[in-house]
């Protein structure tokens, strides 16, 4: 299956000192074939001339390659979109691709005119001079747009490491303390191998299940690290790169596990979810609990008390899952997650768009 992530598809790109070489390093081995009997000083013109081009030629590649092989950011999902601005900064990124792109037009016109010079002059010293004074200043503008290419390579080794997704197909977000049985829920569900990713600020891997439901297939996101302590716990970013889920979650499962052999109490679990509710005003939330196989009677009436109309389940042994999933299914109203995403979208500046779109 190909990756989900747009980021996954770009190549490995080259900071400018290895642009240069590798141009370099091109360049010299060309070698151009002239007549036996041809002058050396017209042998050396065809050499050098053909030397210039060919590290014009790749260096220009190279720069053209970087920017064009990064997804467009205005067609980004906003789940993508948003974790770009926290991660690097959409504005950062965009004005490093548009400088790149910006370097092609002047070194173009340095290669024609210093080949056209190398046409005209009519001493071998020259040739080879203009031929080195030529690399030289087109090394020194990929120079001065290293920070630019620094930024690029920073964003594709950071964004292609975020979860692949398919913000098209409905997301389910399971949520809850640690040990609750989120994980044990996503593998019983899954009917595929499970993939694994990072987000952003954990140390956690993210398990992604899918399953397949009437033809369509659903996301099942385990979310280790990320909604399972209390916000207040949370710097700003972590915050909004977990707000960034609200793109993806067509529902959230909140698991709770009334038996608290988690290790949390069932009010530190309220709480808990009471705050993902705030963060997630828009998203539909099943509540769920989870353990009921070793949940004493009163402590059960007391949760149901609590939290009337909770799904109850034995993920371990699989009971009550397929209603949860239809349960899901129902609540997956994508409708609703357009509406975040419109509003997302219509609040955004209306940027200019990198060179390279244009
Ligand atoms: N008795 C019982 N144990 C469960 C159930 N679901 C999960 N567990 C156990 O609870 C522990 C934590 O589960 P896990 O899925 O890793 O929790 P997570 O941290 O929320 O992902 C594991 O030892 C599971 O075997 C259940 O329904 N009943
Ligand atoms: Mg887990």
């Amino acid at each position: 299956m190909p990756s989900l992530n747009p980021f996954t598809d770009i190549p490995v790109l080259m900071t400018s000192e290895e642009i240069i070489e590798y141009a370099h390093n091109r360049s010299v081995r060309k070698s151009a074939k002239s007549p036996v009997r041809m002058s050396k000083l017209e042998k050396t013109r065809i050499r050098e001339i053909a030397r210039t081009q060919e590290f014009t030629k790749q260096v220009r590649a190279k720069l053209k390659a970087t920017v064009e092989s990064f997804p467009s950011l205005d067609r980004l999902h906003p789940f993508y979109l948003e974790l770009t601005e926290i991660l690097i900064g959409v504005d950062k990124l965009k004005q490093a691709l548009g400088a790149i792109f910006n370097c092609i037009g002047p070194i173009d016109r340095i290669a024609d005119s210093q080949i056209a010079a190398m046409k005209r002059a009519d001493e071998l010293g020259e040739i080879k001079k203009l031929r080195s004074a030529t690399k030289g200043r087109i090394s020194s503008i990929v120079r001065g747009t290293a920070n630019n290419l620094d930024t690029v390579i920073e964003a594709r080794k950071v964004l292609s490491g975020l979860p692949g997704v398919n913000p098209s197909s409905p997301t389910v977000v399971c949520a809850g303390f640690p040990n609750v049985g989120k994980s044990t829920l996503v593998k019983a569900v899954s009917t595929a191998e499970p993939e694994i990713a990072y987000y952003p600020f954990t140390t956690r891997e993210v398990i992604i299940g899918h399953m397949t439901v009437d033809n369509q297939v659903i996301q099942v996101v385990d979310t280790p690290g990320i909604l399972d302590r209390p916000m207040s716990q949370r710097n700003q970013i972590e915050r909004q790169a977990i707000a960034a889920l609200k793109y993806l979650a067509s529902v959230i499962i909140f698991m709770m596990d009334p038996s608290e052999a988690c290790g949390w109490t069932f009010d530190e679990q309220i709480h808990l979810h009471d705050e993902v509710r705030r963060m997630f005003p828009v998203n539909p939330v099943i509540v769920v609990f989870n353990k009921v196989d070793i949940t004493p009677q009163d402590r059960l009436e007391a949760a149901r008390a609590r939290i009337p109309g909770a799904r109850e389940i034995v993920a371990s042994q699989g009971i009550g899952l397929q209603e949860l999933m239809r349960e899901v299914i129902e609540a997956v109203d994508l409708s609703s997650l357009q509406e975040v995403i419109d509003a997302y979208l219509s609040a955004l500046p209306k940027s200019e768009s990198h060179s390279s779109d244009a």
